[in-house]
């Protein structure tokens, strides 16, 4: 692999001798299944060779996964971190192998930043602040008590964690917004469906449903509708993402609000390893563009919506 991202000018490599490792979380929601076509789309734009593992959601297999690429020497190492923690060891092993490591979409909390070179993705505390905005506005007559059923991500993921902070941050303006529940659905819709029906039966006054991502959102939508209720109506559903399912289901009136995370990281990614490999220095963080939708936004987008 090439001495790339020290700063020194690295040896101009042709595209189609650029070997990037990329290990991705798994396929556990419609946004992963769109990041994932995105950048396998745009490094085959690219010209460079792509190396790409899917770890079923499970850490020691990402672990697994760098490992390999460490071994077979490739260029740059790219990973959406599934958790938070446990990075060090493995990212410090591709520092002294002289790989650089990007990270897309998800971060990882190693106090040593120079374990990686950039990370590029969305400011999840933003998206948890947006979502929780529209329930402050969207309830603000309200006297009575508004009881959030949370549906989160998988526990211990960036993702999860700041849209929690970020919904929570904005919701204690005032008490009578009350998270009466909050329990993991791991981004999934079966598991959103799950732990709705659950919570439905402990909770059967709620207001409404935040769910960490449009796939919960849309399990919660099937156990409101299975418990008898208008799932927009009766129990109003914020989500975090907008991949076309959640778009369609905002559209149809069984999701209020949504909050806009891309998962269309290829180009940026690309860029930032070409990047590297010439020795050229790239920015630390690197933000998404992302914005949030109403039912009628999400009318109006769909048909021109690329995922
Ligand atoms: C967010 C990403 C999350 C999505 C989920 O950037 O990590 O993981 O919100 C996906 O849909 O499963």
């Amino acid at each position: 692999s090439t001495a790339s991202g020290t700063g020194s000018a690295g040896a101009a490599k042709a595209p189609g001798d650029i070997v990037v490792g990329f290990a991705q979380v798994g396929a556990e929601s419609g946004w992963r299944t769109a990041n994932t076509k995105d950048i396998q789309d745009a490094f085959a734009a690219s010209g460079m060779q792509l190396k790409f593992s899917d770890a079923q959601q499970k850490q020691e297999n990402q672990i697994k996964a760098i490992r390999s690429y460490i071994t077979q020497g490739v260029d740059v190492i790219a990973f959406s971190p599934v958790v938070e923690t446990g990075w060090d060891a493995v990212l410090k092993e591709a520092k002294d192998a002289g790989i650089p490591v990007v990270l897309t979409d998800r971060a990882v909390d190693s106090k040593d930043d120079s374990l990686y070179v950039s990370f590029l993705g969305s400011d999840f505390i933003k998206e948890g602040q947006k979502a929780g905005q529209w329930v402050v506005d969207e309830y603000k007559n309200q006297t009575d008590p508004v009881k959030i059923i949370q549906l989160e991500g998988t526990t211990g993921a960036a993702p999860a964690i700041d849209r929690a902070e970020g919904f929570a941050d904005v919701i204690k303006a005032d008490p009578k917004f009350q998270i009466v529940a909050s329990q993991t659905g791991d981004f999934t819709r079966a598991g959103g469906k799950q732990v709705t029906e659950a919570l439905l039966k402990s909770n059967p006054d709620a207001t409404l449903i935040f769910a960490h991502n449009d796939d919960m959102g849309l399990g919660a939508i099937e156990a409101v509708e299975a418990a008898g209720k208008v799932p927009g109506k009766d129990i109003k559903i914020v989500t975090i993402d907008a991949v076309k399912d959640g778009m369609k289901a905002l559209s149809d009136g069984k999701i209020n609000f949504i909050v806009e995370c891309s998962p269309l990281l290829g180009k940026q990614l690309v860029d930032i390893v070409k990047k590297v490999v010439a020795g050229e220095s790239v920015e630390k963080r690197i933000l998404t563009e992302e914005t949030t939708f109403t039912q009628e936004q999400a009318t109006a987008a769909l048909p021109t919506r690329q995922y």
